[in-house]
């Protein structure tokens, strides 16, 4: 149909040779730089994932680090979350807001000293955000992008492999919690983290001229287990209720109404952008909520129509952002982002140019 054009705005994740050479055939983009999204049997690739294991080139989830004496500051300043009791080696998944509580971003944030942390980041750029607030108020932090480029191994037998590669001390890391090791003289960061359910590691690559090295061992090590490439996966993540920055949400989106609330602390200090508004809109009770829609029919829908109009007896009450077949429910599923008014049971249509559909609104995750 098309190709893309080589462009040195596009940065090459350090896995980029390895994903080609092994098939990959779409790609999208994020953050400037390009995903790698299938390698032609999207239902083999969701089946790995859900059943064995699945490796994953995500260095489009691009670090954003905070170093200096303000680094601790600054990330409570951009972060509407508790973090006093965050630990080095920790990790944590924060709602980033804009002063008006709207969600700019949903970054895993990863305490690597008492002055160093990562903002491992989704599809914005808070690199300009992080630098401008340190400079507006006066901090002492350095911001910077190091050289780090996170590979996924995910699926229920990737603890398994991550252990053959690095040893049993990986099966007691805690979620979110991560270690600084070698695998090979290759340095990486290891923790327990990863954009699906089904559990897993991420192996943030910390020498970006060893992508094809690192690749190569994690692939040889998970053969005996059935691994093979992947991707973030759009199916298994709208059956398990992920969050899609940008994908599910609006220029207008807060975490209330994304089911984020839980990771918002209303009592941090006042001086964290967007807790005003954010302690605002908590005891107003946000104007729209994320649903999942159970969709009717029993053959997958064409794939191609995010952000339509959801409606219930005929008005608009929302979107739908996300929708995927999903193998294990057999059905369409969808993630919608709707007013309040609207609950869970609630039968509404979503129109689409060739063909409404119809469906149920249902309590999310769908599994
Ligand atoms: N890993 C890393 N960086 C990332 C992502 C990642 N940056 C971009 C994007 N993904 C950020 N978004 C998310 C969304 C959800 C989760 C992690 C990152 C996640 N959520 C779980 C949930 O919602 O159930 C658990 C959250 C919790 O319990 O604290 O894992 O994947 N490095």
């Amino acid at each position: 149909m098309f190709s893309i054009t080589p462009s040195s705005r596009l940065r090459p994740s350090p896995f980029y040779a390895a994903t080609v050479a092994e098939g990959a055939c779409a790609m999208t983009s994020y953050n400037r730089m390009l995903l790698p999204t299938s390698y032609g049997d999207p239902e083999a690739e969701y089946w790995r994932i859900i059943n064995g294991v699945s490796m994953w080139d995500v260095a489009v989830q691009r670090q954003v680090q905070l170093r200096g004496p303000d680094a601790g500051r600054l990330a409570q300043i951009l972060a509407p979350r508790d973090l006093s009791k965050c630990k080095v080696e920790q990790g944590k998944y924060v709602a980033l807001c804009n002063h008006d509580g709207v969600l700019i971003n949903d970054p895993v944030l990863l305490k690597l000293d008492e002055d160093r942390y990562w903002l491992s980041i989704a599809d914005s750029n808070i690199w300009f955000w992080a630098e401008a607030v340190a400079r507006e108020r006066g901090l002492d932090v350095e911001i910077s992008e190091p050289d780090v480029s996170p590979l996924a191994v995910q699926g229920p037998l990737a603890e398994t492999v991550v252990a053959d590669i690095c040893g049993d001390w990986v099966r007691d890391l805690k979620y979110f919690w991560f270690r600084e090791t070698e695998i090979n003289g290759i340095p990486v960061t290891v923790a327990r983290s990863g954009w699906s359910k089904q559990g897993g590691f991420e192996l943030y690559l910390m020498d970006g001229s060893r992508g094809t090295e690192l690749w190569n061992i994690v692939k040889e090590a998970g053969q005996p287990h059935g691994i093979g490439p992947g991707n973030p996966n759009w199916v298994e993540r709208v059956e398990s209720g992920l969050l899609s920055y940008g994908g599910d949400t609006d220029d207008r989106t807060n975490p209330f109404e994304v089911r984020m609330g839980k990771y918002v602390d209303l009592d941090v200090p006042d001086d964290t952008i967007g807790i005003a508004a954010l302690r605002r809109i908590a005891a107003e009770g946000p104007k729209r909520h994320q649903l999942g829609v159970m969709l009717d029919g029993g053959a997958p829908a064409k794939a191609d129509f995010f952000w339509r109009d959801v409606e219930q007896e005929g008005a608009k009450i929302g979107v739908l952002t996300a929708c995927a077949w999903s193998w294990r429910m057999q059905r369409n599923i969808g993630l919608a982002l709707v007013s309040v008014s609207a609950r869970p049971g609630d039968p509404v249509v979503v129109r689409r140019p060739d063909g409404d559909l119809t469906g149920k609104l249902c309590e999310l995750p769908f599994l």
